[in-house]
């Protein structure tokens, strides 16, 4: 049988590295389960590249030492709404590990629309950037269409990343363009992650632009009737796509062990519309 490495098995790799079980350890039990070597040595190599790095806990003082200064939103006194500057946004929803936070109404209607009116005649089959050479590549993964917006490119844009910059906590300067995705019934993002793989040849190449991407805001600008959520498969979450609404979410490296894996499902019916914005490490150039 032709055994391929699926995300339940990816899923099962982290939790058994975050329950402390050696590299190992967790192969031998892959094996004893039917595995073949090959699959399951390739499942270990994506998943668990740093088999010196402890365990991740969530102790909030080992957390604290050596944690890396990410976007976040103040949620510390557990407010209801944020103000960002132009506009007061909701927070719907949080989870601390991994960081996920739901928002609502960072977005007005006339903005979704405008976006998306303004992404149309620039669309064209997404394309992700290619970890081998630093390029872009088309992704079989990736079924929608998408375009970028350059930094500002047009006044709406430019208020829209200052209320970002202000709800996270993050300069302007630190985020790549907008990019806004269109996905038709059928179409999906397959769970990834969205920092850049360390152990890729092209990676150094990318980074040489502003560092690691540390977080990721999804912002939906449309509502399908059914499907097109953003899923985290590490940490059974799913989020609706709500016009308007917004979800955020960072890694402190680029790792697994942030469970940041996440993904569009198929949407089913309707059209999809989103605009990310990742936020990087220093100045996006
Ligand atoms: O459109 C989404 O829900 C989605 C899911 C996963 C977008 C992205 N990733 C992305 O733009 O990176
Ligand atoms: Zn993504």
């Amino acid at each position: 049988m032709n055994q391929s490495v699926t995300i339940e098995l990816r899923q099962w790799i982290v939790e058994q590295a975050a329950a402390g079980f050696s590299r190992e350890t967790v192969m031998a039990s892959m094996v004893a389960s039917g595995w073949q070597e090959s699959v399951a040595l390739k499942a270990l190599q994506a998943t668990w590249k740093e088999p010196a790095t402890a365990p991740h806990r969530s102790t909030p003082v080992l957390r604290r030492e050596g944690a890396r200064h990410l976007p976040d939103l103040d949620l510390s006194r557990s407010p209801r709404q944020i103000d960002a500057g132009d506009r007061m946004v909701q927070v719907i929803a949080s989870l601390s590990q991994p960081r996920v936070v739901v928002l609502g109404n960072l977005l007005g209607a006339d903005e979704c629309d405008a976006l998306i009116e303004s992404a149309r005649p620039q669309l064209a089959r997404s394309l992700t950037v290619a970890t081998k050479t630093g390029g872009e590549e088309l992704n079989p993964d990736r079924t929608s269409s998408g375009t970028f917006f350059a930094r500002g490119q047009t006044p709406e844009v430019a208020r829209i990343e200052a209320r970002i910059a202000r709800l996270l906590n993050w300069p302007v300067e630190h985020g790549e363009g907008l990019q806004v995705l269109h996905y038709r019934p059928g179409a999906e993002y397959k769970p990834h992650y969205d920092y850049f793989d360390p152990d890729e040849p092209g990676t150094p190449n990318i980074l040489k632009r502003g560092g690691q991407r540390l977080a990721t805001l999804v912002m939906y600008l449309s509502e399908p009737a059914r499907g097109g959520g953003t899923t985290f498969p590490d940490a059974g979450l799913e989020v609706a796509p709500v016009r308007g609404n917004a979800v955020f979410f960072s890694y402190d490296r680029p790792h697994p062990s942030t469970r940041t894996l996440h993904g569009g499902a198929p949407v089913i019916e309707g059209d999809k519309w989103v605009a990310t914005k990742w936020l990087r490490e220093r100045e996006f150039i």
